[in-house]
């Protein structure tokens, strides 16, 4: 691992603390890091490994970001090191005035040496103009360290910004026979649901389970925000019950997602029906999927969604309770 590998890995550690309140910002890391030079005994110059004199991450929308937390952390007494300092951020510094200044902007001012930045920021307001102002200031910029790491991060940030719908994830449980009509999940899994839906800002069903469950899809079982709830039917006489705080959804995958895009909504959760999810699986709309697998066989009458073009990357056990998780194989031409 390269010197600027191991302090960008520090940095996207950092990131991760911001999961639950960053959004629908993503989540940045930033380290600062003195290179001091000396002068052996030999009369050679060497630049030492490197001492961190910041750290900070984005905390929560609207707050500072992660540069101006890091910047800010550095002690008085090691501020005039900063011209001999690199900054390692996780994402490409801000150029645009939003609900904070420009940290790209700081960083120059601070009169930081070098730059390293994991990955470009996707939105239309920054895409690379950050990158070009610290250029322009005569800061050494290098772009891409851990880049696919960087931007795993935050894949629901890049596909907003970088696709323009959210990030879709889909879930149901289903029986050993393979049918998903029945009571399947265990209150461990059902926990778990919960939080996958505190994790989400939308969650979306089909007009069956709608009308057959009526559903809560709230997050009871778990502590944060209840996602929106959104049905999807395309029958004229389709009327959602006014006590219900649904919004209604039209059209197939490609029209409802970018309808979602356009609410502002990053991540989506798909509850289900089998068909609802037969429809994104078909579509190749989705990004990440779970199947809780059940103990019984059930002789139920829905089957369970047929999924394909994807890869399994995870078999977690839930006290003997099996969770897949599968995301969608990228077929490279
Ligand atoms: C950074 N460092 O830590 C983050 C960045 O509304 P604002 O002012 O908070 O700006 C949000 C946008 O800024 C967000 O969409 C993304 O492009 C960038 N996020 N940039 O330099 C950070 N969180
Ligand atoms: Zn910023």
């Amino acid at each position: 691992m390269t010197t600027d590998e191991k302090y960008m890995m520090r940095a996207i550690q950092l990131a991760k603390n911001g999961r639950q309140n960053s959004q629908p910002n993503p989540m940045v890391g930033a380290v600062i890091v003195y290179f001091g030079q000396r002068t052996t005994d030999n009369g050679q110059r060497t630049v030492d490994e490197g001492r961190i004199i910041g750290e900070g991450y984005h905390v929560r929308c609207g707050e500072g970001h992660a540069e101006v937390n890091a910047c800010a952390s550095v002690r008085p007494e090691d501020e005039h090191l900063l011209r001999e300092s690199t900054i390692y951020v996780s994402l490409e510094p801000c150029s645009h005035y939003g609900k904070t200044p420009p940290c790209a902007d700081l960083l120059v001012s601070k009169g930081f040496k070098r730059c390293v930045i994991g990955c470009q920021d996707p939105f239309a307001k920054v895409q690379g103009r950050g990158i070009q102002r610290l250029r322009d200031a005569g800061i050494e910029v290098t772009v891409g360290v851990l880049e696919e790491e960087c931007k795993a991060l935050n894949k629901r940030f890049m596909t907003f910004h970088g696709e323009k719908r959210p990030l879709v994830t889909l879930k149901w449980a289903q029986s050993a026979d393979g049918f998903i009509d029945g009571h399947i999940s265990t209150p461990y899994t059902q926990m778990v649901c919960h939080k996958r839906r505190a994790e989400h800002q939308a969650i979306l069903v089909g007009r069956h389970t709608y009308d057959t469950d009526n559903p809560s899809l709230n997050t009871r079982e778990w502590y944060g925000k209840n996602p929106k709830k959104y049905v999807v039917s395309n029958d004229p006489s389709f009327v959602i019950n006014p006590d219900s705080v649904f919004e209604r959804l039209v059209g197939n995958v490609p029209t409802m997602l970018t309808k979602l895009y356009e609410d502002g909504i990053q991540t989506l959760l798909v509850e289900g029906g089998s068909k609802l999810h037969q429809s994104f699986i078909d579509s190749g709309l989705w990004d990440e999927c779970y199947v809780e697998i059940g103990d019984d066989a059930i002789k139920g009458s829905v089957s369970a969604p047929i999924l394909y073009n994807a890869k399994l990357v995870e078999r977690t056990s839930y006290m003997g309770r099996i969770i897949e998780k599968y995301i969608k194989h990228r077929v490279s031409n």
